[in-house]
């Protein structure tokens, strides 16, 4: 009785909502969804959907505001003409639009932040994207590399998710992924950019994949995408310490003299943060850029190779050129061209370390080896102890290692000690005495272990 009521009730509430809501019209005029004559449990959760729905065009709608913003004070920079007059408001609205960008990558309020990303778990001991413009042959380089089929055609876009693929390379799994083509404006959402360039935000490097017979301009351009998001690529972190303080003031420091920034300039810059009390040293003579990355501080600073591909439809002269530029392989996925260089840069800029364990008394074991990465954790005798186990590091005395890294063989090393690729480590525990044991010949009997310690018998009754 109570239920039928109720559901009387909440039919009654639908149907007043379908046929009086306000948004009815706004929503069959925007969205041009038709359903709102179905039946009333239908167009409720129609009503749900729609209201998500609303709520995404007012985010993008926000968004699209953003943008708006980010042009004009592009286009305000552009007019201004660059000398000593003007490098302080210069250097305020470079500020200005990092500020923006960072708005523009925050999640829509009231979502979980995810969306709909390509999903793809970590495996294996490296994580390599491969970015570029469509139908520059990404699809066709990960089915060489990987031999995971994935889709490859002569017209664009015809990669429109994340495809996993591994390289087995030196006794390592590395994983490569292969990802739809971008296009300009990608930082701003065009396209599936924003999950595309996500994806290489999570990679350990990225392969920008360029079509050699294309103009250079496309390597610019996809940079340009790339830093708007906040991936540095090549680069290191700026030598400048900055930490936010309660009071104080501003302390501005520099241990060399500076020739692109001076104190008032730093002084606006993070006024333009409304950062009032925060100490700034610089250590090397940095840009406003830089100071503008450290002061964000979300930005991710990643290898890149570029792999100039199709090298088979131009002529020597270019191929030599390409190939002569930094951080850049020319191959060719048809002929099968320079895939063994590509993959040897790949390892070379990976920087992965394989160290073999050696059990005592026993042969090194080569089959398998710990891989450890300067990214990934580090490449420390510690390091290595806790990618075996995170218990370890209390049990080791010190280690035994063979390789590069030891100045004889083997040395005697501590946990600090780092490691080089191919290196092989024998750890030695702690003597057991602590635990009640006798040294490397630990009794495994409870019986005492001086004789003085012993209990005395009971005398022979006669
Ligand atoms: N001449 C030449 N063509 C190539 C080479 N590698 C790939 N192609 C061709 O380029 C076209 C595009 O290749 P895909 O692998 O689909 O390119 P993609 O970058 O994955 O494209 P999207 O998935 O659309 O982003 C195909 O017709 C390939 O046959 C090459 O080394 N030389
Ligand atoms: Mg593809």
């Amino acid at each position: 009785m109570c239920c039928g009521l109720s559901a009387c009730l909440l039919l009654l509430h639908v149907s007043y909502f379908v046929h009086s809501c306000p948004l009815r019209n706004h929503w069959r005029k925007n969205l041009e969804l038709k359903h709102l004559d179905q039946s009333p449990y239908t167009a409720y959760e129609n009503i749900v959907t729609m209201g998500m729905v609303e709520c995404e065009i007012r985010s993008s709608g926000k968004k699209m505001g953003i943008i708006e913003r980010i042009k004009e004070i592009e286009a305000e920079m552009a007019r201004t003409q660059k000398n000593k007059a003007t490098e302080y408001h210069l250097g305020q609205l470079k500020a200005k639009i990092a500020k923006l960008r960072t708005q523009l990558l925050e999640p829509p309020k009231g979502s979980s932040g995810g969306g709909d990303g390509f999903e793809v778990t970590k495996f294996g001991h490296g994580r390599v994207a491969l970015i570029g413009f469509p139908s520059v042959g990404k699809s066709t380089l990960l089915t060489m590399l990987t031999g995971t089929h994935s889709e490859a055609a002569s017209y664009e876009f015809t990669t429109l998710t994340c495809i996993p693929g591994i390289i087995h390379y030196n006794d390592t799994k590395i994983q490569l992924l292969d990802l739809p083509g971008i296009i300009e404006g990608a930082s701003e959402g065009k396209g599936r950019g924003r999950q595309v360039i996500a994806v290489a935000k999570s990679s350990d490097l990225v392969l920008m994949v360029l079509d050699a017979s294309k103009s250079e301009g496309h390597r610019q351009i996809l940079t340009k995408e790339l830093e708007a998001v906040g991936l540095r690529l090549n680069k290191r972190p700026p030598q400048i310490y900055f930490r936010k303080k309660k009071t104080g003031g501003i302390s501005f420091n520099s241990t060399l003299p500076l020739t692109h920034v001076d104190e008032k300039l730093c002084y606006q810059i993070l006024h333009e943060y409304k950062i009032h009390n925060a100490e700034v040293l610089f250590r090397e003579d940095a840009t406003v850029d830089d100071l503008i990355d450290v002061i964000e501080g979300n930005r991710k600073y990643i290898k890149c190779v570029y792999v100039y591909n199709k090298i088979d439809v131009i002529g020597i002269d270019d191929v030599d050129k390409l190939a002569r530029q930094p951080n850049s392989v020319v191959i060719s996925c048809n002929l099968k061209l320079n895939l063994d260089r590509l993959l040897s840069k790949m390892w070379e800029e990976m920087g992965l370390v394989r160290v073999y364990t050696k059990p005592q008394g026993q042969q090194p074991d080569f089959s398998d080896p710990v891989v450890l990465s300067a990214d990934r954790g580090g490449c420390s005798v510690e390091d290595f102890c806790n990618h075996i186990h995170r218990s370890l590091i209390k049990d080791v005395k010190y280690v035994l290692v063979w390789g590069i890294s030891a100045r004889h063989y083997p040395q005697h090393c501590g946990l600090s000690h780092a490691l080089q690729d191919e290196d092989v480590v024998q750890i030695v525990k702690k003597k057991e005495k602590e635990e009640g044991g006798r040294g490397r010949f630990k009794s495994h009997s409870t019986a005492p272990a001086r004789i003085s310690d012993r209990e005395k018998k009971a005398p022979l009754k006669t």
